[in-house]
């Protein structure tokens, strides 16, 4: 049977192994070749998704990703209308950092029998956006107000409350293309905080910044427009990520 990709993310979790996701933007999605790298690169997991798809198509997009590679693809939905059945998993989001009951539990009511019949793993998560110095795309569209920089306490109470709701995957983003990731000391107070899997994304571009959530307790580091921008970084992140020790 199958592992299923929450049991490989809970045993590298278990074992100190940080994971390395790149975020693929179905609209900006153009060039095969980013996947091959990735391949190449020894990518985990390739999230597919985005705040708004305008002449992008998510499932031609995997449909494309799933023939070049067996990285797992998991959809990252900006709406309830990214569901793909080609894909092998979904981050079922909850956004827990806003108070919008439509992204809380209205959209997932809706999107509920069409995930049941698509058989993908779903991986519940709790979804928390933190300020970033400049309002990013998810915040505007979710029509939420993002957990400011500075408040760790907040940040930290939210994600205990996600796990005590039963969420299996916590994903702290301060945004697509974010000036300024989330802080190590925020995300250092969550995973000290909470047991599940931390994934932390939004404005990481370098090796050093993907280094420094490593070294802060993230589990999975998300990177989505810098790797867009230069495929290049893809080796040099990933073996910073691979080779991180505690
Ligand atoms: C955005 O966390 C992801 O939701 C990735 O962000 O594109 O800034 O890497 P970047």
């Amino acid at each position: 049977m199958q592992t299923s990709i929450y049991t490989k993310i809970f045993k590298s979790k278990a074992e100190g192994k940080k994971l390395f996701a790149v975020l693929i933007d179905p609209d900006k999605f153009h060039s095969a070749e980013i996947i091959s790298k990735a391949e190449r690169a020894g990518v985990d997991l390739i999230l597919v998704g985005g705040s708004i798809i305008s002449d992008g198509n998510i499932e031609n997009c995997i449909q494309t990703i799933k023939k070049i590679t067996s990285i797992p693809v998991v959809i990252f939905p900006g709406n309830q209308l990214q569901i793909s059945k080609n894909a092998d998993a979904i981050l079922l989001l909850s956004l827990i950092s806003g108070r919008n009951p439509e992204l809380l539990i209205g959209k997932h009511v809706v999107a509920a029998p069409l995930l049941k019949a698509s058989g993908l793993e779903i991986l519940s998560t709790g979804y928390m956006l933190i300020e970033s110095g400049k309002q990013t795309s998810a915040s505007y569209m979710s029509n939420t107000n993002p957990i400011p920089y500075e408040k760790d306490d907040i940040a930290a109470c939210t994600a205990m409350a996600g796990e005590q709701l039963g969420l299996r995957l916590i994903y702290m983003d301060a945004g697509s293309g974010a000036q300024q990731p989330v802080s190590k000391s925020m995300i250092t107070k969550v995973c000290n905080t909470i047991s599940i899997p931390l994934l932390v994304g939004g404005g990481i571009n370098t090796s050093e910044k993907a280094l420094s959530a490593c070294e802060s307790g993230a589990d999975i580091i998300v990177v989505g427009n810098a790797i867009e921008k230069d495929a290049e970084l893809l080796d040099a992140i990933s073996e910073t990520i691979h080779s991180y020790k505690k």
